[in-house]
């Protein structure tokens, strides 16, 4: 890239651009129309059929977003004024009309080869070029490479003996069949108790002639307090939105709250108690992220959050046995150190009769059979199965990719040991190489499109002071990656996060280095960090 744009060539073969952005989620539909915006050439290759990242794959039964909608899309007032969400925590269906919405507006999608999963790409040292192949047999040069894959874009199957055996319909929450699945009348079977899992959970249950849920770790799961919006509702709301929008850019999640300025240790007992109902009853991520400010590092005091929840928990389900699976009275893992989900009536469906809990730390899987599974304890017909079983989270995106830096490794093999990136965004040997939403940023504790926003306005700068200077190279040094590592490492020693095997670790993939994958500190910290490296000429780079 030079003072102007690279032109976009073509021949028979090739393509050369300024940008390859892989994935049209919020990261990469934001940054294809910022660096468009700047006049550089720019593609945007997307595996699926259509816009929207996540939201194009994960379409089973139940899939909303976790998030509320007014703080689940973009800040920019041309965009919200136009558009709204039906309820609080949008659906599946909605979030896609979202994504159409914005293609619509912002003519994205000339910009995006659907369809097309890019399996490798190469950095010729030589020109400062990415070569980029793609499953379309395309070849596409460009000076840099920005993944925006996203935290949960490699589906994680476990190797269940007899798995490939099972007679009836068997999917991945993040596969499900773009037609949809009608699970009435069905005896359905769920293996997987997270946020995927306590959704398809609630819907299937009531339309299942059996529901089998499989789990193996409670989940300490939060009211999603969902409602619809009326108009008037949004169109007050929408008052507040520039308010909320520039605070959700000063706070540790994204969104616009923050966690309260005093610890659960400080207050008496009636406060905290008081405070834990008040919580509660705003419901969402707010008894998680909107609580006191000690939770997830003190010991005691989580212990406190968590004897609040499994007495509210244990009130809603029947079955004393039954409750002590969903809710035992000595917690398995620190409250909120595994990711809480938000539920509807996920505790409710146990009381009915057509739906039955199975304890798999009890009674493990012993096999799939063509008809259902086998457990310790019995077997369970089945007529479809359904894995919300997760991913190879945060960094799988980006490791299945066959990536290749200036040392002839690729970046699955230099990170197979352990992550090793500056500032979240780029690691060593990479030249040119850009990810947002990556492993060592916020991703798991940042509401997405705030993320995507941030880390975005980063990386547009960046590129722009490049261009200014006909600068053509950038690269993150090893003592900027070890430095970043072990603050990224340090944080989270300060807090209750390592004591459970969670996704944040990569302990739910066997044979994953367990580390700390996210960037614990907050997203305002996160941003100043990142800022203070551009203030001083982007240290820990090297430029040339
Ligand atoms: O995946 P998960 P997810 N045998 O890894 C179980 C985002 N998301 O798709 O806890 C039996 O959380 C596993 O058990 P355990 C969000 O960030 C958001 O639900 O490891 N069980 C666990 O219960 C979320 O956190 C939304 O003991 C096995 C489950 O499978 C992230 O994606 C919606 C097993 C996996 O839970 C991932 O959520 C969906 C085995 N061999 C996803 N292997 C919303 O915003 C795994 N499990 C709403």
């Amino acid at each position: 890239m030079n003072t102007t744009a690279a032109k976009r060539t073509h021949n028979a073969e090739t393509e050369n651009l300024d940008v390859i952005i892989v994935g049209a989620g919020f990261a990469g539909l934001y940054l294809l129309d910022r660096l468009r915006g700047m006049g550089l050439s720019v593609q945007v290759f997307e595996a699926g059929d259509g816009p929207g990242g996540v939201w194009y794959w994960n379409c089973y039964p139940g899939a909303r977003v976790d998030s509320p909608g007014p703080m689940y899309q973009f800040s920019r007032d041309d965009l919200w004024r136009d558009w709204k969400f039906s309820e609080l925590y949008p659906s599946w269906q909605e979030i896609r009309a979202y994504f159409r919405y914005l293609d619509e507006k912002l003519d994205l999608s000339r910009d995006i080869r659907f369809n097309t999963r890019v399996n490798e790409a190469q950095f010729d040292s030589a020109r400062n070029l990415w070569t980029v192949r793609s499953s379309d047999g395309s070849v596409t040069r460009a000076r840099y490479f920005v993944l925006c894959t996203g935290l949960g874009s490699k589906p994680y199957i476990p190797d269940l003996p007899g798995l490939g055996d099972f007679a009836g319909e068997r999917h991945h929450t993040a596969l499900w069949p773009q037609q949809g699945l009608d699970l009435a009348g069905k005896r359905v079977g769920v293996i997987g108790t997270g946020a995927s899992g306590v959704q398809v959970a609630q819907e299937a249950a009531a339309v299942a002639a059996h529901l089998t849920v499989f789990q193996r770790t409670p989940n300490l799961a939060l009211p999603m307090r969902q409602r619809t919006l009326d108009d008037d509702t949004i169109r007050r709301m929408k008052e507040d939105y520039p308010r909320a929008y520039q605070k959700r850019t000063t706070t540790f999640g994204g969104f616009d709250y923050e966690f309260l300025e005093k610890s659960a240790a400080e207050v008496s007992d009636a406060e905290r108690e008081a405070t834990f109902e008040r919580v509660w009853e705003i419901g969402g991520f707010a008894p998680w992220v909107g609580s006191f400010n000690d939770l997830l590092a003190d010991e005691v005091s989580n212990r406190a959050a968590y004897d609040f929840w499994r007495d509210k928990t244990r009130a809603r389900i029947n079955d004393p046995a039954i409750a002590e699976m969903l809710a035992p009275a000595e917690p398995l893992h620190p409250y909120g150190a595994k990711r809480p989900s938000l539920e509807q009536n996920f505790f409710e469906i146990f009381n009915q009769r057509n739906v039955s809990l199975v304890d798999l730390r009890k009674s493990p899987i012993e096999r799939v059979t063509p008809s259902g599974i086998k457990t310790a304890a019995g077997e369970h017909d089945l007529d479809i199965l359904v894995l919300a079983t997760g991913f190879d989270a945060v960094t799988g995106g980006l490791t299945s990719i066959d990536i290749r830096g200036t040392q002839g490794e690729t970046l699955r093999e230099k990170w197979s040991k352990g992550v090793h990136t500056h500032l979240g965004m780029a690691s060593a040997g990479f030249p040119n190489l850009l990810f947002v939403y990556g492993p060592h940023s916020p991703n798991a504790f940042a509401n997405g499109p705030t993320c995507a926003e941030l880390q975005g306005d980063w990386i547009v700068q960046l590129l722009d002071h490049l261009r200014q200077r006909d600068f053509t190279r950038f690269e993150a040094t090893v003592p900027a990656e070890e430095d970043w590592r072990a603050q990224v490492h340090a944080i989270a020693d300060t807090t209750l996060f390592p004591r459970a095997d969670s996704w944040y670790f990569g302990a739910n993939i066997p044979g994953k280095p367990r580390e700390m994958l996210s960037f614990a500190g907050g997203l305002s910290t996160y941003v100043a960090k990142c800022n203070e490296s551009a203030e001083r000429g982007y240290e820990g780079f090297a430029i040339s």
